[in-house]
C-alpha cells in the first residue's frame, strides 16, 4: 500500500462556504460591535437553545472557561469526583477553582464514569460529581442523579462530547445541574474556538454573565472575581453558518463511522462502543480498542502513521498520570481507565472524510501484526 501524499489527520474543521460567513461580517462591519454580548451572540444563543432543546444557555470563548466558570458559579467547596478518563480541561477547571478531584473509575463498556463507583468515593467533604459524555457516549444520567439526589451533590456534565445529542428526545444538555459544550474547531460543531454552559437553576443565569465578564454587575460595581470568558461576534457568526449545515454533517459522519464499523466489527481482539438506542449520536470520535489484536495500539499507531494517516491516542495518557498531578494521584485505583487509555485509538473521522480513506485504515489495521 503506498503511503498517502497529503497528510490525513484525527480531524478537520467542517467549514460553511466562505460567501456565506464574509456575508455575516459586513454588520460587524457596519456597526463596529466587534465583542461583549453583541448581536450575532445573543442570536446564536437563542439558536442554539432551540437546536439543543435547552431553556437555558450562556455562551464562552471556550469550553474550557465555560466549564471552569461553571464550577466557579456553583460556589463549592471539598471534593469533586470524576473521571481521569478526559481531556486536560475537565480535572484542570475542578483544579483552578481550589477543588479537590477524586477519580472513579471508568466501566469497561463505553468509558464513561462507572455509576457503581462513585457511591464509594463520598466523603463528607464531598460537593459534586463532574462525569463526561466522552466521545459522545452518555453516560448513565439517570443513575447518577439518583446518587446526587440521595448524597445532595452538584452534578456538572462535561458535555463537550455531545453536541446535539439527545437522550430519550431530550437534548442532553437537561440532565444534571450545569452541562459545559465544546464549539472547538476540531468538534462535530464550532465556532472557530467556543463554550456554553446549560443550565437549570434560575440565579446561576446573572452569575454566569457576570463570571465571563470580570464579574461586573454594572458599570460602578464589581460583584465577583471573574474571568474575561466572552465569545466575540466573529466567533458567533462562524457558528451561526455552522448551525445552517450542522445536521448534514452529522449525518455524512454518521455514514463514515457505520462504514468503519462494518468494516471492524466482529473482528477479534477489536472492540467498538456499542450504541444506546435511547441515544442520538452526533459521531464525534471514532474510538477503538485494541484489546488482545494481533497488534498493539501502539503498533497500529505506527503502521498507520507511516502512511501518512495520523489518529490520536485520546485520551492516553490518564489525567491521572500528568506530570503536573505527579505524586497526587495513582493510576492503580483506576485499573479499567489506565488500561482503556493504552489500548484505545481514535480514527480518522471528519464530514468530508473520502470513504476510500476509511477502507485504507481498515485493511492497514486488518494487515498489521503477525
Ligand atoms: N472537555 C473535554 C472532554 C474536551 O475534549 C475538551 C476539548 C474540553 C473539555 C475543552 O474544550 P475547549 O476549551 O477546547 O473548547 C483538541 C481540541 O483542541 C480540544 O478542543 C479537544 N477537547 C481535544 C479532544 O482535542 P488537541 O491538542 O488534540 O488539538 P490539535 O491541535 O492537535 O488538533 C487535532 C486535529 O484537529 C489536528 O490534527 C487537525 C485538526 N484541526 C485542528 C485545528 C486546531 C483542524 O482541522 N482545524 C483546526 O483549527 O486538542
Amino acid at each position: 500500500m503506498e503511503k498517502l501524499d497529503a497528510p490525513v489527520l484525527v480531524t478537520r474543521s467542517s467549514l460553511p462556504p466562505l460567501e456565506e460567513y464574509v456575508d455575516m461580517l459586513k454588520p460587524i462591519w457596519d456597526s463596529a460591535w466587534l465583542t461583549n454580548m453583541g448581536v450575532y451572540h445573543e442570536e446564536f444563543k437563542e439558536q442554539l437553545k432551540r437546536y439543543l432543546k435547552l431553556p437555558s444557555l450562556e455562551l464562552f470563548v471556550n469550553g474550557h472557561m465555560a466549564l471552569e466558570l461553571a464550577i466557579q458559579a456553583m460556589e463549592l467547596k471539598g471534593e469533586v469526583i470524576t473521571t481521569p478518563f478526559t481531556f486536560a480541561s475537565t480535572t484542570h477547571a475542578i483544579v483552578r477553582n481550589g477543588l479537590t478531584p477524586v477519580f472513579c473509575d471508568i466501566n469497561d463498556r463505553d468509558y464513561t464514569i462507572d455509576a457503581d463507583l462513585i457511591e464509594r468515593l463520598i466523603t463528607d467533604k464531598t460537593c459534586a460529581i463532574v462525569p463526561v459524555h466522552v466521545y459522545g457516549n452518555v453516560c448513565d444520567v439517570e443513575k447518577i442523579q439518583k446518587i446526587a439526589d440521595r448524597h445532595h451533590l452538584k452534578v456538572i456534565y462535561d458535555a463537550a462530547h455531545t453536541f446535539g445529542e439527545e437522550l430519550d428526545g431530550r437534548g442532553v444538555g437537561q440532565w444534571g445541574d450545569v452541562s459545559m459544550f465544546s464549539f472547538h474547531a476540531t468538534k462535530v460543531f464550532h465556532s472557530i474556538e467556543g463554550g456554553a454552559v446549560a443550565f437549570k437553576e434560575k440565579n446561576l443565569k446573572r452569575r454566569l454573565y457576570q463570571l465571563k465578564n470580570f464579574g461586573i454587575m454594572d458599570s460602578e460595581t464589581v460583584e465577583y472575581v471573574g474571568a474575561n470568558g466572552k465569545m466575540n461576534e466573529f466567533q458567533a457568526a462562524m457558528g451561526l453558518c455552522n448551525l445552517r449545515h450542522v445536521d448534514e454533517a452529522i449525518a455524512k459522519r454518521k455514514k463514515l463511522a457505520m462504514r468503519y464499523r462494518s468494516r471492524l466489527e466482529g473482528i477479534q481482539g477489536i472492540r467498538l462502543c456499542s450504541e444506546d438506542p435511547r441515544v442520538k449520536y452526533n459521531y464525534a470520535y471514532m474510538p477503538v480498542v485494541f484489546d488482545g489484536y494481533k497488534a498493539g495500539r501502539d503498533e497500529i499507531f505506527q503502521a498507520l502513521k507511516e502512511k501518512n494517516i495520523h489518529t490520536r491516542k485520546y485520551f492516553y495518557p490518564c489525567v491521572n498520570s500528568y506530570e503536573c498531578y505527579k505524586g497526587d494521584f495513582r493510576p492503580e485505583d483506576t485499573p479499567v481507565a489506565d488500561r482503556i487509555s493504552k489500548q484505545v485509538l481514535t480514527l480518522p473521522l471528519y464530514e468530508d472524510l473520502p470513504v476510500e480513506i476509511v477502507d485504507m485504515v481498515c485493511d492497514i489495521i486488518e494487515e498489521t501484526g503477525c
